[in-house]
């Protein structure tokens, strides 16, 4: 026994990206601009101005990858298409060097004993889509209906596990409303809300042509990142209010998906706002699911307040997080996330498609400890070790909360890492690293940090050590 956080027999270890995070090449190969390569070119809309034109260049070194992969023992890995690849006009065409791609990464990853899990979406919508009004427009449904079957009826012979769209809450909030990602808009309440709606069919669709068209043993799921919500102090009235506060800002994308309606308190608080739908939309999103994928980064504290209400308490400023800010470090976020979707809305199966954390991780940097009691080590090689003993430290904490909610019976089948390599940040450029492997976006060399090493013998254990 090496630890008592042991993991069952199967527990699905892998990692996680995104196409327009890691492949650049984005003018190559036919493959048409995505809302974020036409968003990126704006002035100020990412830091340092930077974009997603090289990235880490895995289009060309996919191979490379996908063998680091292997050679870390990680056996799973989570991946999206590129909608611009595959049908660069958004509807009609297919673009054959973009099913090529993706047919030799699938097959590379066989190859080496790694499962692929396939993502539809991650942001990365035709910029020809969004000219036609995007996620607001009807049209995308079907749009996306045609993406969606030729994408199964191409890779479903190898991809056998799907998830559908990523984070819905997240790209229609961040790209629709706050006009922070792309496409930058700010819409009113009415067609963000309606942007949503068609998000959620979208998911449905994806959903029902896997059912279709991807084998008698294919599985599918969402991806959703609820805002999670920690009871501060564990006791029953504490848990109930942190419960009910988490049932009711996380209600429009889980609740129509376990019962086909959108609740009465959404609809009431969007009141002339709220989404136009059909019977026949509503039970598209509601198809039965195989598993639910949850990205976990951070976590909210609640207690019962004052008037006995559930009161949210403001974090102070030296609260332990990342250097992506918002990013805050509450690993109870697992446990009470896991915990109150099994609760609330009881999904067969739960898996963890999203955690990790955005440090300034560089090589070469000295320790505290090293700079303060001048304990250098001459024989460490500073010009290629990266010693992200702070990664380590929020994806240990973050496990052990996932181990919790295991022992108790909650069916939560596997964890993704984010992310397999650093890569593009959306808005905030390369600053932001996430990577249990270094890159160095000048000379593409990849360098794995102490994280990977760790994360590999967690692996191959089974258990957080
Ligand atoms: C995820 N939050 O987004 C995305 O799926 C990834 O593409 C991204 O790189 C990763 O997280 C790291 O940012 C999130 O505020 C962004 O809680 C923000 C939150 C959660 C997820």
């Amino acid at each position: 026994m090496t630890s008592n956080y042991s993991f069952p027999p199967g527990f699905v270890w892998g990692t996680a990206t995104a196409a327009a995070q890691i492949e650049g090449a984005t003018t190559e190969d036919n493959k048409s601009p995505s809302i974020w390569d036409t968003f990126a070119a704006k002035p100020g809309t990412t830091k340092d101005g930077l974009n997603p034109e090289v990235a880490c260049d895995h289009y060309h070194l996919y191979k490379d990858d996908v063998a680091l992969m292997a050679k870390l023992g990680i056996r799973h890995y989570r991946f999206s298409l590129a909608w611009t690849r595959l049908i660069p006009d958004g509807t009609g065409e297919i673009n054959q060097a973009g099913f090529d791609y993706y047919n030799n990464l699938i097959d590379e990853l066989i190859a080496n004993d790694i499962t692929p899990w396939c993502t539809f979406y991650h942001w990365d919508l035709p910029q020809v889509l969004e000219d036609k009004g995007g996620w607001r427009e009807r049209s995308i449904l079907d749009a996306f209906s045609s993406y969606a079957k030729i994408v199964v009826s191409t890779f479903g012979d190898r991809v056998k596990n799907w998830f559908t769209l990523n984070e819905i809450p997240g790209f229609i909030g961040h790209g629709y409303k706050l006009g922070l990602h792309a496409p930058g808009a700010k819409e009113s309440s009415q067609v963000v809300n309606q942007a949503f709606h068609h998000a959620m069919v979208c998911h449905g669709i994806a959903v029902k042509t896997v059912r279709d068209l991807g084998g008698p043993d294919a599985r599918v799921g969402l991806v959703h990142n609820p805002e999670i919500i920690v009871p501060f102090i564990e006791t029953p009235e504490h848990i109930e209010a942190a419960k009910a506060v988490f049932a009711q800002i996380n209600e429009h994308t889980l609740a129509p998906i376990y019962s086909g309606k959108y609740p009465d308190s959404y609809l009431e608080r969007c009141g002339a706002d709220a989404p136009r739908f059909t019977e026949e939309e509503m039970e598209l999103i509601s198809q039965p699911m195989d598993f639910l994928g949850l990205n976990v980064y951070r976590g909210h504290f609640v207690r019962v307040g004052a008037d006995n209400k559930p009161e949210v308490l403001p974090l102070p400023k030296a609260f332990p997080r990342a250097e992506a800010d918002w990013l805050n470090h509450v690993p109870q976020a697992m446990y009470w996330g896991l915990r109150f979707c099994h609760e609330l809305y009881n999904p067969n199966e739960m898996l963890i498609a999203e955690n990790g954390v955005g440090y300034h991780d560089a090589p070469g940097m000295p320790t505290t400890q090293e700079v303060i009691h001048g304990w250098t080590h001459p024989e460490r090689d500073y010009d290629s070790e990266i010693l992200d003993t702070h990664r380590c430290q929020y994806l240990r904490t973050y496990l052990q909360s996932v181990h919790r909610a295991i022992e108790e019976g909650i069916p939560l089948t596997g964890y993704f890492l984010w992310s397999l390599i650093d890569n593009f940040e959306w808005a905030d450029g390369y600053t932001s690293r996430f990577g249990i492997v270094h890159t160095d976006f000048k000379t593409q060399r990849r360098t794995p940090k102490l994280s990977a090493s760790w994360y590999s013998e967690v692996i191959r254990h089974n258990a957080v050590l």
